[in-house]
């Protein structure tokens, strides 16, 4: 499947992507496919897997082969560095961190995790990955040099930095959780020079007015996470997010 190009194509024909995050760490194999069938009867248009904390190894694989047991929606490899990789997705975001102070999440990790995905056949959409105050247990870990959230043209300088260097998608990250999501100044700011390149935003989305907010500011894809795991209905609130982002 092509996944960069199924998630293009609803960008352009419906305006804004939805993608729900799970975290492997967080629940159950058996429970995370729980959540990605619901999502889907929301109208998710994939699931994405991964996690800065214990998201690898037998677990990640293990959920991954539940979410398919349970939804045909595209599985999306969200990696916290080179564990994160599994033969059983369909594709993963192929990111490296760039206001990272640690090289390793900037490069090496990459590498370590390149060969897998070379072998494994899953589709790598590469991605630059940029990390936004207050960042989050991501910031923490990947030690980033977090990006303040009023400074909108220091996170352009990044996303122009990871478009120059052929990177396809730009992912403005306020951490899970975030208290406070990324600002429309800020989206609007890297859409402008994205231009055609995809925009994804995420970290603290957790209702519809906020979701269509980031969308009208320039978002191609809504990320959210959390607001998922807390649920009771997982259907409605992703309904709920869905129908505010969609044309
Ligand atoms: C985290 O941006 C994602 O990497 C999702 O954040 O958990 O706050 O939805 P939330």
């Amino acid at each position: 499947m092509q996944v960069e190009k199924y998630l293009n194509d609803i960008a352009e024909r419906e305006g804004t992507v939805h993608l729900t995050l799970i975290d492997p760490a967080s629940q159950t194999p058996e429970q995370a496919a729980e959540i990605a069938f619901a999502a889907a009867q929301g109208g998710t248009d994939a699931i994405m897997v991964g996690g800065s904390t214990g998201a690898g190894g037998v677990l990640l694989d293990q959920t991954l082969l539940q979410i398919k047991e349970r939804t045909d929606k595209p599985t999306i490899l969200f990696p916290g560095n080179a564990s994160g990789v599994s033969r059983h997705a369909d594709a993963i975001f192929f990111m490296s961190l760039l206001n990272s102070r640690d090289i390793s999440f900037i490069t090496t990790n990459q590498a370590m995790g390149a060969p897998l995905v070379y072998k494994s056949g899953i589709e790598p959409i590469s991605m630059a990955y940029i990390i936004v105050e207050p960042g989050g247990t991501v910031g923490w870990v990947g030690d980033a040099k977090l990006i303040p959230k009023h400074k909108p043209e220091i996170a352009v300088a990044y996303a122009l930095a990871g478009k120059f260097l052929g990177m396809h998608y730009t992912y403005l990250e306020a951490g899970s959780g975030a208290d406070e999501p990324i600002r429309p100044e800020m989206i609007a700011a890297v859409k402008h020079v994205l231009g055609d390149n995809k925009l994804i935003v995420g970290g603290g989305i957790r209702d519809a007015a906020i979701a269509k907010r980031c969308a009208l500011a320039g978002a191609d894809m809504i990320v959210t996470g959390t607001v998922v795991e807390k649920s009771s209905n997982v259907t409605a609130k992703i309904e709920e997010l869905v129908s505010a982002i969609k044309n």
